[in-house]
């Protein structure tokens, strides 16, 4: 069966060439996860939005393996006969046989396989053990005990060096699997992780350094108008507006148009993605808000999900009243439609006076009564399980953001990740995402980070940190992130509170943009995406299957990286329609005048042209597995 694209990758520069005498029919790829079909967290969106990259190079040559889950297995994949004679040879020994000797056949192909995470760990450790020719990659997305450590409030990266890692893992009961962690390391022809501060905590509690950094990627959708992402932000705003409307029924004394929406969203670890110190900065931003009397609003959306007993009354009623709000002017107008039609009908202008009777304003009266409310917008969409001991509950009661009509801080904690089916905002992620304003990750453990670079595809501006791997990359390839939207908050030199106060102020100064500040900097921030989509960021994955295959099959694979040279690494050059001096401009962003959009005429598009110029260039990645020198954060 001929293959979708050869195998060569001579066409990327900046890596190493590749022996386009391979034959790929004679090879096959596996790609082994718990995560494959079986949305977990983020391992499942590199699987995914990889596969469409990878079978365009392997073609049917290519297998994912994951576990049986009925449910997924039902709605997300598609059940077919093997087409392939070695697999269904495979197939069938592994039925007749219990999979005792399942990777034997006569002729074998040269395979690889790609394990990812410990859970997948044992099936490479067998592999070895076993001696099959199998060439093998072990991707490790976190380390088991990195996680552990991190979310047990130790000071991780200052004592990286220092830890006895058989007995942390002893410590914290994960100790069979933390070896089985390690043993897959070991045993890997070639092992990578997601970023290189994940490199480097895997050097030391791994026990081995990572032969290749695999940054994950995205499938970048590019639509052919270039500012229809802007027509969708305003399209997922307005159905954002829709919901808060609801939410706050009866204080709404803010303007909504001036409303600026935030969000985290992700696994619920509290202090490990950052959710302690963003609730803090909310709690500071409130203070300098209110003594500035700004008339700009606040939401902050908190997407982690807890254990609940689904959605509470007074938020499903919040939606309930603002529908019967809605149902009423609906009726209302119908009546005076009818009349206003038939008075032209027999010539006349309408008796305005007359338009609404009586009816109509019992109907108003009613409906206006129904948004009484004698408690205050909830700060919690669910009613929790662990109410009392929740860590976000406990924060906003400490630091008293209650909703009051003073905040201009306002919170809604949903423990429930978003679906389009919920009755309270039927909004899927991608789209809730879209309709927001920033995303805020102020995490201090994160190896790589999806939830900002999915931010950055869809041209919505991001806070991360220096302690995740997103931030880092970022860093790494802009000139000057903040100008594109991508804010990298400093957690590793600050201490806590400086960071919490550096927070604050990315938040502040991102509260005062005007709606043109904020509509040019989606458009920078949409421009970055090149950088992550898998088009450029697969080929790290080429190099690593290709070097398991030149270690694992020395006969027959020869492997060359290129050394690096100082061309290799690209970098985003800082927008030209940025002012020079910082004293001309905001943190992030073109001059600020107090005059709003109408009163400063802007050619969007002349500015967007100018910044292209500058960005258009030849993309090319540096090899990042050689001679990369990484020096562990500085102790405080
Ligand atoms: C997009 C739309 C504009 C809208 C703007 C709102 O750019 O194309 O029509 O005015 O979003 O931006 P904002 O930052 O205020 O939500
Ligand atoms: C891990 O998922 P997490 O949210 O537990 O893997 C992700 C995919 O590589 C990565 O983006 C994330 O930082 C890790 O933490």
């Amino acid at each position: 069966m001929p293959l979708a694209r050869s195998l060569s990758v001579t066409s990327l520069s900046g890596l190493e060439e590749w022996d386009e005498e391979f034959d790929r029919e004679d090879a096959v790829l596996f790609e082994i996860a718990w995560e494959v079909a079986n949305k977990v967290g983020g391992i499942y969106t590199v699987i995914q939005t990889k596969a469409r990259l990878t079978c365009e190079e392997w073609g049917e040559n290519y297998f994912l393996v994951g576990p049986y889950m009925e449910s997924s297995v039902r709605t997300q994949v598609e059940l077919i006969e093997p087409c392939n004679a070695a697999l269904r040879r495979t197939i069938d020994k592994m039925n007749s046989s219990g999979c005792k000797y399942a990777a034997q056949c006569d002729e074998p192909p040269h395979i690889a396989a790609h394990f990812h995470e410990w859970l997948a760990g044992l099936g490479l450790v067998l592999c070895r053990q076993r001696q099959l020719p199998v060439a093998t990659i072990f991707t490790t997305h976190a380390t088991l005990l990195g996680r552990y450590l991190c979310a047990g409030n130790v000071d991780f990266y200052n004592n990286l060096a220092e830890f006895n890692v058989d007995k942390e893992a002893g410590d914290r009961q994960i100790y069979h699997r933390y070896c089985l962690e390690r043993a897959a390391v070991r045993c890997a022809h070639v092992f990578t992780t997601v970023s290189q501060i994940t490199a480097i905590e895997a050097e030391h509690l791994l026990k081995r350094k990572p032969d290749i950094v695999t940054p994950n990627g995205l499938n970048v959708k590019k639509f052919s108008a270039m500012h229809e992402f802007q027509n969708l932000h305003a399209q997922s705003k307005a159905r954002i507006q829709e919901f808060v409307r609801g939410h706050f029924y009866g204080h709404l004394d803010f303007n909504l148009d001036k409303t600026v929406f935030l969000f985290i969203a992700g696994r619920y670890e509290f202090s490990n993605k950052g959710a302690d110190i963003f609730l803090e900065a909310l709690a500071r931003l409130n203070y300098l808000l209110r003594v500035n009397h700004s008339d700009v609003t606040i939401i902050a959306f908190f997407i982690m999900p807890a254990r609940t007993n689904n959605f509470n009354v007074e938020t499903l009623k919040g939606q309930a009243v603002r529908k019967q709000l809605w149902d009423t002017a609906q009726t209302v107008k119908e009546r005076f439609g009818k009349k206003l039609y038939e008075s032209l009908l027999v010539g006349q202008l309408p008796d305005v006076s007359k338009m609404l009777d009586k009816e109509d304003f019992t109907m108003m009266k009613r409906a206006i009564f129904a948004t009484q409310r004698q408690c205050l917008p909830p700060v919690c969409s669910h009613n929790m399980l662990e109410d009392s001991s929740d860590p976000i509950l406990n924060c906003i009661r400490r630091i008293g953001l209650f909703n009051t009509a003073q905040d201009r801080v306002k919170v809604i904690f949903h423990p429930e990740f978003l679906s389009s089916t919920s009755p309270l905002l039927p909004m899927d992620y991608e789209e809730f995402v879209r309709g927001c304003h920033l995303g805020v990750f102020p995490s201090y453990y994160e190896p790589w980070g999806y939830t900002p670079a999915e931010c950055t595809v869809m041209g919505i501006p991001s806070i991360s940190t220096n302690l995740s791997g997103f931030g880092c990359f970022m860093e790494e390839h802009i000139a000057d992130p903040s100008a594109y939207g991508i804010y990298i908050l400093d957690r590793r030199y600050r201490g806590v509170d400086e960071s919490c106060n550096q927070l604050t102020s990315f938040l502040f100064q991102f509260c005062q943009q005007s709606r043109r500040q904020r509509i040019i900097q989606r458009n920078r921030t949409e421009r970055l995406s090149d950088l992550l989509d898998w088009r450029y960021l697969g080929r790290y994955y080429i190099s690593a299957r290709h070097m398991a295959l030149a270690k694992a099959f020395p006969d027959t694979f020869i492997y060359e990286p290129q050394e690096p040279t100082s061309a290799t690494g690209f970098r985003y050059p800082r927008p030209a329609s940025v002012p020079p001096s910082p004293a001309h401009s905001l943190h992030s962003s073109p001059h600020h005048s107090e005059a709003e959009d109408e009163e400063e005429p802007y050619d969007e598009d002349l500015e967007a042209e100018k910044d292209r110029v500058n960005i258009r260039q030849p993309f090319n990645m540096p090899n990042r597995n050689k001679n990369q020198t990484v020096s562990l954060p500085e102790k405080n």
